[in-house]
């Protein structure tokens, strides 16, 4: 692993590439450039990029409220994920999503829910359809330790198992559902444990480890390719911020105390491998310094681009609405 530099370095391309898509989407949520609620990935950065470097481009996944990080981590173009933001005809979904619907079938990414937990049965509808179809594609449902609770969960996870369909269930656990500690809302110590209920392999990854995260997807994988049936997989990790940009001016109860929160930030992701990669002469300081002045000029141009681009048109309200639209008399 350590001797595969250009891997090592496309890893901490994509976990600043959202850093700093999601540090330049605070600013423009304050200032009102960015409607809705927006909820920022920032801190959980290794899970989805060391899950998405695990899989082909042509593997499906599913993401939920929090998945800014997702589509980047899976290769996806910032320039169309900020003109979605932004509600452009640019977008991933034509500027008609927003921050909580960014989908591009192209590199498999069958996009988001903001209901919790409806996306993970959509991912093992992918994967009951790679198994149809006979190839090897394999689906990872991106989902939260408050999601976890969700029957969508239970019952996704016990079809998959029973019909031993290629899915890789990723649960980020970064502690918290809006303000309830998971410590107080699930009754197993760990969430991986749930796996046993399902005959599954269950496995606890340091989350804030990209590597972790993908060596233990990567053994998922090959399990599902294999025709051995789905993984839990739970990536322990932690959000900087609020559960959505600018919640605490609305809730102010206190639910998680500072000391705890400069815990986690001491393991930043980012910074971990940053010094992975300086301690093991993979990088020296400059390339690690001009890999992120090249990834702050890309976001700097998917903003430019998201500005410029126009709005949809009003006549395109009804496109994209049914696969197989019935003509009305
Ligand atoms: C079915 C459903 N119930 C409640 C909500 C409101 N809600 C939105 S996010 C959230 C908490 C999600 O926690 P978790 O799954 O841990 O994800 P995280 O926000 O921590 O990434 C809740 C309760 C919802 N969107 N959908
Ligand atoms: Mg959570």
């Amino acid at each position: 692993m350590l001797d595969d530099k250009s891997l090592l370095m496309e890893m901490l391309r994509r976990m600043v590439r959202i850093r700093f898509f999601e540090e330049r989407v605070i600013q423009m949520v304050e200032r009102g450039e960015i409607v809705g609620a927006a909820h920022s990935y920032i801190g959980e950065e290794a899970v989805a990029v060391g899950a998405c470097l695990a899989l082909r481009d042509d593997d499906w996944m599913t993401g939920n409220h929090r998945s800014h990080g997702h589509p980047i981590a899976k290769g996806g173009d910032v320039k169309r994920a900020m003109a979605e933001l932004l509600g452009k005809a640019t977008g991933f979904c034509k500027g008609k999503g927003g921050s909580m619907h960014l989908a591009d079938f192209s590199i498999g990414i069958l996009g988001e829910s903001g209901i919790l937990g409806s996306a993970i049965p959509t991912a093992v509808g992918a994967a009951l359809g790679s198994k149809l179809q006979g190839n090897d594609r394999v689906a990872v449902p991106f989902f939260g330790d408050g999601a976890s609770n969700e029957g969508a969960f239970h019952e996704s996870i016990n079809l998959a198992a029973i019909w031993k369909l290629p899915v890789i269930f990723l649960c980020e656990n970064n502690q918290y559902a809006v303000s309830s500690s998971f410590k107080k809302m699930v009754a197993s110590e760990n969430i991986s444990d749930r796996a046993a209920s399902y005959n599954i392999p269950g496995v606890l990854v340091d989350g804030q480890d990209v590597i972790a995260m993908y060596e233990a997807v990567s053994v998922a994988v090959a399990r599902a390719r294999a025709g051995d049936g789905p993984s839990l997989i739970e990536g322990l990790t932690y959000r900087y911020h609020d559960h959505s940009l600018g919640l605490n001016r609305i809730v102010r109860a206190p639910y998680r105390d500072e000391e705890e929160v400069e815990q986690w930030k001491a393991r930043d992701p980012i910074k971990i491998h940053k010094e992975l990669l300086l301690s093991q002469d993979i990088a020296t300081q400059a390339e690690i310094d001009q890999l992120e002045q090249e990834v702050m000029q890309q976001i700097d141009e998917a903003v430019e681009f998201a500005r410029e681009s126009p709005y949809p048109e009003p006549s395109a309200l009804f496109e994209d609405m049914y696969a197989n639209p019935i003509p009305l008399e």
